[in-house]
């Protein structure tokens, strides 16, 4: 039988190790864009071509091509960086960049906005603060998520360090990266990749590490998942999660969302050669035919269970151990302040949907430069698109919470919702959008907090997520309250999560606009005000009231309504 592979495997298989054209498409001067290929290889070296789509009307009545510019995705295992990474991270943004900064919910940082003109030179300047964006996007291993805000610093300390270790270890290993873009030598001879093979991995992957009882990484969300499992301040080893992932294509219901799987624990000895096993499986067993169908979660779901850990096991070399026990208790950031064991203090600023630019309402970028010109630990994005500043001496704390209070940085005077709540990019960068998020969502809650206020729930934090489409970048489906774009002005309204990232949601109402929306969310809020049992959850309260019916097998029955 002859099996069609996807157009992209022949696009990797023909990039000499992801360097493609990239070099001739960049030197071409008559278009802002690059080859079509190459915009497939580009991801890989962390940015993507896009357009400003509010544009695309004008520029088509004119006869122009598309204002073609680059989104570029930086990686920073575990969100940290130093104030000095971070005052070189702001001043690019201003330079080479549209002006503002995007916090991302995998814990690194965005640039849009970019010309193609301006990407060697951006690339160069993150560089020189030992910044690269290497595997940001493309087939690999993304950005490695690990809990930010420590409270047993030793812990903290060793569990981040893996995270560090595994983002090196899956790094790809070709040098394409320096050459095109540092001027580095070409290598002689041949070279090999020996994690990923030519042709990489059939679709990204993702992995996270998290220390409960705080699940802000939503670990179960990832293709690959390590809990920490700790008496007191020592590391015992992890549990090993794999399986995870949120896109959906709307109405196609051979894609799902789903919760990763349970592996089994196993000392830190084995974390590497456990994360190489199962990316070394997904490599080889992940269809390579179908990108809708290419990620860990459906490579699981046909290979079944038992037989995907058989595989990692024998590639690891490791028999995984019964997993531990754990308890998580929450799923969002912990604002304001946080003493560690060390009596070092850690400040949650609030950064509204992770955008960090300086506007005629707000001195944000400002209000960041600021504290990065006089603090002394570092910076750690979070999850959740905010910022924290971390590893603060009690005597800086006055300091450096006033400016924050002067720029509006801190989180008080918000609703516990806004708060618990995030929106991805979408339009006017996001060429996936269907609706609004990041420009809309914030409005959108003002008058969701009235209805909320109305009925006297103001004080009860619901996880509210929104996406502009289906892909899932906020993670909506483990959010109490999900808002999935469908098309201009309408969202299909999902309920049920837990609140912690244990349980998926559910398709409760379709393609609501504005009016529709509100008004069911209005008629909710009253029923569970007046129904909820004592510190009940929304979205447990939406699956024991029978709102929704909790997803107990999402290949079968996620699509399925209440
Ligand atoms: Fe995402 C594609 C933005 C986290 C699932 N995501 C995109 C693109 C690159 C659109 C595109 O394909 O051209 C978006 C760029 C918009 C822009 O203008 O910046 C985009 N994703 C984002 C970010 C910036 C959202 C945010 O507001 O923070 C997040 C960057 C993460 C990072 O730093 O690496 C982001 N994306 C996620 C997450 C959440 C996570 O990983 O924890 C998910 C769901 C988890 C998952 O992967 O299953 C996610 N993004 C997707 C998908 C659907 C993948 C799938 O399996 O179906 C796409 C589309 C695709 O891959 O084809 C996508
Ligand atoms: Fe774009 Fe969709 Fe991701 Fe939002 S969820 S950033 S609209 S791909």
């Amino acid at each position: 039988m002859d099996i069609k592979v996807n157009p992209n495997e022949l696009i990797k298989a023909d990039s000499h190790y992801l360097r493609g054209t990239l070099r001739e498409s960049m030197a071409d001067q008559a278009s802002g864009a690059l080859s079509p290929d190459d915009t497939q290889i580009s991801k890989f070296h962390g940015f993507y071509q896009q357009d400003d789509r509010d544009r695309r009307l004008d520029r088509r009545q004119q006869f122009l091509e598309p204002y073609y510019s680059f989104m570029l995705r930086a990686r920073l295992p575990g969100g940290v960086c130093t104030p000095r990474q971070w005052l070189a991270i702001d001043a690019v943004g201003r330079e080479l960049g549209n002006g503002s900064i995007r916090l991302t919910t995998r814990q690194t940082f965005q640039y849009h906005g970019i010309l193609k003109r301006n990407l060697k030179p951006l690339i160069q300047r993150i560089n020189r603060v030992m910044i690269d964006s290497i595997g940001g996007c493309g087939d690999v291993n993304r950005n490695v998520l690990c809990n930010p805000n420590p409270l047993s610093s030793t812990l903290h300390a060793e569990v981040y360090d893996w995270a560090r270790r595994i983002s090196e270890h899956l790094l790809p290993k070709t040098r394409a990266y320096h050459e095109i873009w540092l001027d580095g030598e070409p290598v002689a001879g041949g070279e090999s990749e020996p994690v990923y093979g030519e042709t990489y991995l059939p679709r990204k992957f993702k992995t996270a590490l998290a220390i409960p009882p705080h699940n802000d990484v939503d670990v179960y969300t990832n293709d690959l998942g390590f809990v920490a499992i700790a008496e007191g301040d020592e590391l015992l080893g992890f549990n090993i999660l794999a399986g995870g992932g949120m896109g959906v294509t709307h109405d196609d219901y051979s894609t799902f969302p789903r919760l990763a799987d349970e592996l089994g624990f196993i000392p830190p000895q084995q974390t590497l050669a456990v994360a190489e096993a199962v990316v070394s499986v997904q490599r080889d067993f992940g269809d390579r035919t179908s990108r809708r169908h290419a990620r860990l979660k459906y490579t699981i779901e046909r290979m079944g269970l038992a037989t995907f850990i058989t595989e990692v096991e024998r590639r690891a070399g490791v028999r995984f151990k019964p997993s531990r026990r754990v308890r998580f208790t929450s799923q969002g950031d912990r604002y304001g302040w946080v003493e560690d064991e060390r009596g070092r203090w850690h400040l949650t600023l609030y950064v509204e949907n992770g955008r960090v630019a300086d506007t005629p309402d707000a001195s944000l970028m400002s209000g960041l430069r600021e504290i990065a010109g006089i603090h002394q630990g570092d910076f750690r994005i979070t999850p959740g698109q905010n910022l924290i500043v971390a590893g603060v001496p009690e005597g800086q704390k006055a300091i450096i919470e006033g400016i924050a209070r002067r720029h509006d940085l801190l989180a008080e005077g918000r609703s516990p919702t806004r708060l618990a709540s995030i929106a991805c990019v979408a339009l006017p960068t996001c060429p996936q959008a269907m609706a609004e998020a990041e420009r809309y969502f914030p409005d959108l809650l003002e008058t969701i907090e009235e209805i909320a206020d109305r009925h006297g729930i103001d004080r009860q934090a619901i996880v509210m997520r929104m996406t502009g489409c289906p892909n899932g970048c906020a993670r909506p489906y483990v959010a109490e309250i999900g808002l999935v774009g469908r098309g201009p002005g309408r969202y299909n309204l999902q309920l049920g999560g837990d609140g912690i990232g244990l349980r998926l949601n559910r398709l409760y109402r379709k393609n609501l606009n504005e009016r529709e929306l509100l008004r069911t969310l209005d008629e909710l809020f009253r029923i569970y005000a007046g129904e909820r049992l004592p510190q009940e959850r929304f979205g447990d309260f939406a699956v024991r009231r029978g709102l929704v019916k909790p997803v107990i097998d999402p290949a079968e029955d996620y699509h399925e309504f209440p």
